[in-house]
């Protein structure tokens, strides 16, 4: 007996395949895919009909397999969403959150409604690239799409929709807006009203675990498969990774480790006050009644984009050897703020990361070596800073650091993780979402009583790497000298 979980990243999806034998997890991927956005004039999309049909081949491999797949679930980024119109088609292309159109946007409607305001109401830290401010921006724009819209999905709500024919919009997800509300459970008026979205649009929350159809009849003839079932599971990929930490104690502190770097621990309800709106943590709602109290950081996208600008010069790098060679380059040479809004948007980095380390006064990364160095170094330097902020918008101590997501195949990051927040790193497993996916699927089947049985049985399934702190003074020196000349307490 089968389940499916299809996890979509920013980069790549896969369909991962799960079965529970002798309460062990066993995984097998079924299938890979890479994510990559286009972008045309000024404007960037998800290649959404492509992750569509990307979804249907992980079916279609599936039924050639002869398995017999008993549910499915997907996850992915958050913040993104498709707008359907008055005959349920997709309207347009889904814009990629790091499409230009929402810079500015934010800081307007904070000076217009306050951030404690906005933040009071949904808990969630600004960025820039917040569902909201998205919308925002297409209704400055007067987007004819938007006029034309009935309803709107988020993006794995919307391939579930293809799929199903039926439209619900997943809590996990919905949290990611920064127009729903965690303390009233329901989207909040006042701040569509602020951006002038009508209510209308927004469908009924469902929890993680959710029964949300079947595969509709038009898919089933399409594929020659069966009326599979769908189950919404913490659809924010970031809340099925936190799902799958195979943590065994409450309290704890972990780092979802992709594109982007999520660093936070779990609380039973949102942390909303002077201190988490101060650092600009969130509370992104999670499994079983559970919230991510977590800070996004930048994370390997400033890697993979210079690894992209690389391949493009003809230079191709392959990720290992990139580490290789940050390993063989001189240590604590310059460093950048990975957070810096110089790094968000796609594009040649190398440029950004010379111009910051010269207006700060640092040595100029010039080899690969050198500037893959910077950032790595600047990455751990950075976790080294939110773990401290973690530590103290929680009110608590985590003796450790789980680390989870494809980012942990890097053992240089993570050791170096470890050496800047001098404790263990605990590293595993890599497939974080599509495991949490999973998880939410045998609990919502009754296979799992909750999310804590899950935890324990991933962490008897995978392997966890621990890392141990080393060469600590050198670190804690580079520490005191990275947060002066990235001016990061300012
Ligand atoms: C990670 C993630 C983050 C979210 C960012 C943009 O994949 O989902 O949690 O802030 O992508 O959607």
């Amino acid at each position: 007996m089968s389940i499916l979980a299809y996890d979509l990243g920013a980069s790549s999806g896969r369909a991962l395949l799960g079965r529970l034998t002798d309460r062990r997890i066993v995984t097998e991927e079924l299938h890979r895919f890479s994510n990559d956005p286009v972008s045309i004039g000024d404007r960037l999309h998800w290649d959404i009909l492509r992750l569509y049909h990307e979804i249907k081949a992980g079916l279609l491999k599936a039924k050639q397999g002869g398995l017999d797949v008993q549910s499915i679930g997907i996850d992915s980024w958050a913040v993104d969403f498709g707008l359907i119109g008055q005959n349920g088609e997709l309207l347009g292309n889904p814009y990629h959150y790091r499409d230009p159109h929402t810079d500015g946007v934010m800081e307007k409607l904070m000076a217009e409604l306050t951030p404690s305001h906005i933040f009071g109401k949904t808990g969630i830290q600004f960025l820039p690239f917040n569902t909201i401010y998205q919308l925002a921006a297409l209704k400055s724009a007067n987007s004819p799409v938007l006029q034309a819209t009935d309803k709107f999905l988020m993006i794995p709500d919307l391939l579930r929709y293809f799929l199903t024919g039926e439209m619900f919009n997943e809590f996990s997800n919905a949290t990611t807006t920064q127009f729903y509300n965690p303390l009233t459970m329901s989207w909040d008026r006042d701040l569509l009203a602020a951006i002038g979205v009508p209510e209308s649009f927004f469908g009924t929350v469902v929890q993680p675990g959710a029964s949300v159809g079947k595969i509709r009849l038009a898919v089933q003839s399409e594929l020659g498969i069966g009326a599979i079932p769908v189950i919404a599971v913490a659809e924010h990929d970031t809340g099925s990774a936190v799902a799958a930490v195979p943590a065994l104690e409450k309290s704890f502190a972990y780092l979802s480790c992709g594109t982007w770097s999520l660093m936070g621990t779990e609380v039973d309800a949102p942390v909303i006050n002077e201190i988490s709106q101060r650092l600009n943590f969130t509370n992104e709602g999670g499994v079983g009644g559970t919230f991510r109290l977590l800070k996004n950081i930048m994370g390997l996208w400033i890697l993979q984009e210079t690894k992209r600008e690389w391949d493009r010069a003809g230079q191709n790098y392959s990720f290992p050897e990139l580490v290789q060679l940050a390993e063989q380059a001189p240590n604590f040479g310059s460093w950048i703020d990975p957070d810096d809004v110089l790094f968000l948007h796609a594009g040649d980095m190398t440029p950004r990361i010379r111009q910051y380390c010269q207006q700060t006064g640092q040595r100029v990364p010039e080899s690969p070596g050198e500037v893959v160095r910077c950032i790595l170094e600047s990455l751990a330097l950075k976790y080294r800073y939110v773990f401290g902020m973690t530590e103290e918008v929680s009110a608590q101590r985590f003796n450790g650091l789980h680390m989870v997501g494809g980012g942990i195949n890097n053992e240089l990051l993570c050791q170096w993780t470890s050496n800047a927040i001098g404790k263990p790193v605990w590293a595993g497993p890599a497939e974080g979402s599509a495991i949490g996916n999973l998880a939410v699927q045998w609990i919502a089947r009754g296979e799992f009583a909750d999310i804590w049985e899950a935890r324990k049985v991933i962490r008897e399934s995978f392997p966890v790497k621990v890392y141990e702190p080393a060469q600590r003074d050198a670190w804690e020196d580079a520490y005191g000298r990275f947060v002066k000349v990235t001016g990061i307490r300012a």
